[in-house]
């Protein structure tokens, strides 16, 4: 017994992920929430899903990015999952779905593994070819869908038509997802770290205590997760006493639960695409200018100007292996729930550490604005 749970554990091979597929968000209102990701984040409309492609209760919007698809669903009545989710929850992230050669495989490997189903593999069919999708819960309501995606030509996936539309707002740079970060209860850290080993064949490659990151008020404690090739990476934050209210408990209060905190996408520039993000209503939070002081001093050569860097409250970490610069919106609704990260690495595969005390103020001095510290 003890034998065969330790090879379960260090194997990392039983489930290989090609990446993220798409990302898919339980919303109020899914026709604004498409437009706001277009016209905000620079997306463009891929599929639609609903009352006129033969599904009754919900309407989804698929919009496309280079890499990076989000998926925007509502429903259409109450006394409904997704409408009781939106109304727990707000709008938040639902699906983190993931690419695979073998989605049948993949729902078998970890519901053996100890995984609660979500979905049973079902081949979904159109003209344009066939998608297999299963899938399993994760923390909170949120789960993973296993998307295998035969010779699939079209759009999206059967069940949506190709969304035409005048409305195309050009794309902002963003190209991928780079990592999705999960808040979890109090002392649930641990063991959602043991599921993502267990039943997912990931490997805890960082990993942060209340030391590395309280602020003078706030606490939390951070372990970033990794699949096999690194393609997929997913930090598990649980709160940590400190001075005042944790940011992550904030999170739970308002959430209703636990859930997904941020989606960090990529750039080649991050320059331009927060220039542009910036320019096109995206909110992003403001570091003190004293940050940029001693910057190069702590991160050494850098291959851009530090003006434009200051002018728009990029922020720059280095590890080993390079340097990696990001910058995190505001809460994308009202809840102070979840918000994006915008990051370009350059050989940096870490997470910002040495930004984690002038971000964490950021976010305590925004808390403190809603009167939540
Ligand atoms: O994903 C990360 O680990 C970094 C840092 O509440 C971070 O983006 C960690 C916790 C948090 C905000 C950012
Ligand atoms: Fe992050």
């Amino acid at each position: 017994m003890i034998a065969s749970s330790k090879t379960v554990a260090t194997n990392n091979d039983f489930l290989p992920l090609q990446g993220t597929d798409y990302v898919e968000f339980y919303v109020g209102n899914a026709k604004q929430a498409a437009h706001f990701y277009k016209t905000a984040f620079g997306f463009q409309s891929l599929a639609y899903a609903g009352p006129e492609t033969g599904v009754k209760d919900k309407s989804s919007y698929a919009v496309r990015q280079n890499k990076l698809t989000f998926v925007l669903t509502t429903a259409l009545r109450s006394g409904n999952a997704i409408a009781d989710h939106v109304y727990k929850h707000g709008d938040a992230v639902k699906i983190l779905a993931l690419r695979v050669d073998d989605a049948t495989d993949a729902w078998h490997q970890t519901t053996l593994r100890g995984a609660r189903s979500y979905m049973e593999p079902q081949t979904l069919k159109d003209d344009e070819g066939e998608v297999v999708l299963s899938g399993i819960h994760t923390y909170g309501e949120t789960v993973h869908v296993f998307v295998e995606r035969k010779n699939y030509k079209g759009a999206f996936m059967p069940g949506f038509r190709e969304w035409k539309t005048n409305y195309n707002p050009s794309s902002t740079g963003l190209l991928y997802v780079d990592h999705c970060v999960g808040n979890v209860g109090w002392n649930q850290m641990t063991p959602w770290v043991k599921f993502y080993e267990e039943v997912m064949g990931f490997r805890n490659i960082l990993s942060f205590d209340d030391k590395d990151i309280s602020t003078e008020y706030s606490a939390l404690m951070s372990k970033v997760m990794s699949n096999g090739n690194g393609f997929v990476k997913f930090p598990i934050n649980e709160p940590a006493e400190g001075k005042k209210k944790s940011q992550v408990e904030e999170y739970l209060d308002y959430f209703d639960g636990e859930g997904c905190q941020h989606v960090a996408l990529a750039t080649n520039n991050i320059v331009e695409t927060v220039a542009e993000l910036q320019n096109r209503g995206v909110e992003f939070l403001k570091v003190p200018s004293t940050y940029y002081d001693d910057l190069l001093d702590r991160v050494g050569h850098i291959d851009e100007d530090l003006q434009p860097l200051k002018e728009l409250g990029i922020l720059v970490d280095r590890d080993n292996e390079g340097y990696l610069l990001q910058i995190f919106t505001k809460p994308v609704e009202d809840r102070p729930t979840l918000f994006f990260e915008i990051i370009q690495r350059k050989g940096a595969q870490s997470f910002g550490k040495g930004n984690f005390k002038a971000l964490f103020e950021a976010i305590e001095r925004e808390q403190e604005l809603r009167g939540n510290l």
